[in-house]
């Protein structure tokens, strides 16, 4: 760089260009070098921020400012009770949550950007919330409102973007988790009812739930019917729950057994138009969408406690923020929280356009939760032995994003999912 020019050029004339390029600029806008341009933020390093609407800051200061004051000052006597709050359900309806990006039936109709922000913000309060959303919201309300009749959608999706009733989605048992294909809960034809026998096991609000949205396989001579979902009230005979205790993640979050014991449904129960595993996969594409922006908010709620920690902890005669080690951690952190905030950006701009496909999320979940988690980790080493305590967020979000990793499809499966879509190989079967 010998010979450049003061502007910081290297002082040759720009390339002549032919008439189809004229009126074009050929040169970096002077103005570039001269104005003063203000440093970026520590904590919107790139300014994504701008590339927000109105709208969408709206909403997503909305939720910050719930977060902050509703979640925040309890959450760690939630997580350390194992409960979650049921008390708040109707006031996460009440701010339009709830389903918040389908449309009619009482639901707010947003922009899917607006949507992940949203999931974003409940997400840096505790995945607990976002999931709490997401299952209402992403999988069993889009359930009834994608595949479910007139009368379902009338008799359910007002009441449940409202908060007055739950709902719960049983895809997974004991023995098929990534391959949920594999089945064995059925639904007998018995006249005008279906009989479901079998159990679901790993489902989010379980417990809690009005109702749940179940999937079963028809039972056939030869085991090979199709999958299809039912709406199950909490109050049918047959069907019972169990909470699972002990977890060390997602604990301010209601994780449960679903058991369905010759459990009697009248044939209106059955959502009527879908069939097969394309059903709950649908369903999984929107919450595992919301996911690629709610992770973000767990990452960015570590760095912010790490970058606060670490200049204002003093080792050595000086704040640990001044130590190479520690910036360097830092600025990883900061990267890859842009990195994946324009990732998650560009896939949601993709979905309101109509464009985002399924292996879009894939590639949105499986890098923005693997390095969410990444950074929760680095925190921890920052924060030292006070980053193990439920005083700082930390291991708290650490630990919640290790069952987000696996729930939602595996790191493993979506890894899978990307490598068929760019070799054209199926590595399932
Ligand atoms: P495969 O043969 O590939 O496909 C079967 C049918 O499904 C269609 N399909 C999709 N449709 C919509 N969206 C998608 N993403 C789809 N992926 C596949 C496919 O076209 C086919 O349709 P058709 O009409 O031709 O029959 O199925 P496979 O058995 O080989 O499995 C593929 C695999 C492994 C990717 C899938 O099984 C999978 O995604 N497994 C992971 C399971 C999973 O994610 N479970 C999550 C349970 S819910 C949950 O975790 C909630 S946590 C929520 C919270 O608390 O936040
Ligand atoms: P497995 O499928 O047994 O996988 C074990 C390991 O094997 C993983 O590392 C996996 O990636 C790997 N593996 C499996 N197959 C392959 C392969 N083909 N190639 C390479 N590696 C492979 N489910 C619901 O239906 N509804 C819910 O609301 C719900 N909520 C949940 C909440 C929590 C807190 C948790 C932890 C789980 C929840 N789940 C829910 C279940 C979740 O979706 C499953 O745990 C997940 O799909 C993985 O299934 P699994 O745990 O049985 O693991």
């Amino acid at each position: 760089m010998d010979d450049a020019a003061p502007d910081g050029s290297c002082g040759r004339e720009p390339p002549s260009v032919g008439p189809k390029f004229s009126g074009m600029s050929t040169t970096a806008d002077p103005g570039t070098h001269r104005k003063h341009v203000p440093a970026p933020s520590p904590t919107d390093f790139l300014g994504i921020d701008a590339l927000l609407t109105g709208d969408e800051r709206l909403i997503r200061d909305t939720v910050r400012a719930f977060v902050r004051d509703r979640v925040l000052p309890n959450i760690a006597e939630w997580f350390e009770d194992h409960t979650f709050p049921r008390e708040m359900i109707k006031e996460i309806g009440e701010l339009g949550l709830l389903g918040m990006h389908l449309q009619g039936y009482g639901c707010a109709g947003t922009s899917a950007v607006a949507y992940g922000l949203a999931c974003l913000e409940l997400e840096a309060g505790d995945s607990g919330f976002r999931s709490f959303v997401s299952v209402q919201g992403s999988l069993a309300m889009y359930a009834i409102s994608a595949h479910g009749s007139e009368e379902q959608k009338q008799t359910w999706l007002p009441r449940m973007a409202a908060g007055d009733a739950i709902g719960c989605f049983g895809l997974t048992e004991w023995d098929f988790g990534s391959d949920p294909g594999g089945m064995r809960t059925v639904a007998r034809r018995d006249g005008s009812d279906y009989v479901i026998s079998g159990s679901k096991a790993w489902i989010t609000n379980g417990g809690i739930a009005d109702l749940a949205i179940v999937w079963a396989r028809l039972a056939t001579d030869n085991g090979d019917g199709a999958i299809r979902g039912f709406i199950v009230p909490k109050e049918t005979k047959g069907f019972s729950t169990r909470n699972i205790e002990r977890k060390l993640s997602l604990r301010a979050s209601i994780t449960s057994e679903l058991i369905f014991d010759e459990c009697r449904v009248p044939a209106g129960a059955i959502l009527p138009e879908v069939s097969g595993l394309r059903g709950p996969l649908s369903c999984l594409n929107e919450a595992r969408y919301g996911i690629v922006w709610g992770a973000l908010g767990a990452a960015r709620s570590c760095y912010e406690s790490a970058l606060d920690y670490a200049k204002t902890r003093v080792q050595f005669g000086k704040p640990i923020a001044g130590f190479q080690l520690t910036q360097e951690k830092l600025v990883n952190m900061m990267l890859e929280i842009n990195k994946g905030l324009l990732t998650a950006l560009h896939i949601g701009r993709l979905k309101d356009d109509g464009r985002a496909h399924p292996s879009h999320v894939s590639f949105g979940k499986l890098n923005n939760v693997r390095e969410a988690l990444a950074i929760c980790r680095e925190a921890r080493t920052i924060l030292g032995a006070s980053g193990i305590t439920l005083e700082y967020p930390v291991i708290r979000h650490m630990n919640n994003l290790e069952s987000v990793l696996t729930y939602e499809g595996t790191s493993e499966v979506h890894t899978l999912i990307l490598g068929q879509a760019i070799t054209g190989e199926s590595a399932f079967s």
